[in-house]
């Protein structure tokens, strides 16, 4: 069985050329105020193969979903839920204001305290985030 399975993992080896290198950088965590749900961006710098980040998950939150944001028949942009992200390979996935982003619902964390986001992509891999968490500023809201 053994045998089967390091035969397995070199075939694997051979067929798959590399498999994502995937680096989180500048992660940031904003609480929403009140019930509102908290936005998290951060860029993936992938130096492997192209994969996908297909789901996150935190401790110190209920849910995670991964948002995007897609032109509606009037032609305004609204956030929409997707299944997964791709990660391009030899590239850069950059969740940002105004595009993708992960939407985290119900923190139970401490408002002072990091927050861990441990992200999953479709190879297997997961890659543990940490924050600070900042407060969404109320003064940027002009109202809407
Ligand atoms: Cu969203």
């Amino acid at each position: 069985m053994k045998k089967i399975f390091v035969l397995l993992v070199t075939i694997l080896a051979l067929v798959v050329p590399a498999r994502a290198e995937i680096m989180a950088m500048q992660p940031n965590v904003k609480l929403g105020i009140g019930e509102r749900p908290a936005v998290m961006f951060v860029k993936l710098h992938n130096k492997g193969a192209a994969t996908r980040l297909v789901s996150a998950a935190s401790p110190d939150f209920e849910r995670i979903e991964l948002h995007a944001h897609k032109k509606n028949p009037y032609g305004m942009m609204r956030m929409v839920k997707v299944d997964a992200f791709q990660v391009p390979a030899n590239g850069m996935l950059a969740l940002k204001p105004g595009g993708h982003h992960l939407m985290l619902f119900g923190f139970k964390g401490k408002k002072d305290d990091t927050v861990a986001v441990t992200l999953q992509f479709a190879d297997g891999q997961t890659i543990s985030v940490r924050a600070a968490p900042s407060q969404r500023d109320k003064m940027h809201h002009h109202g809407h």
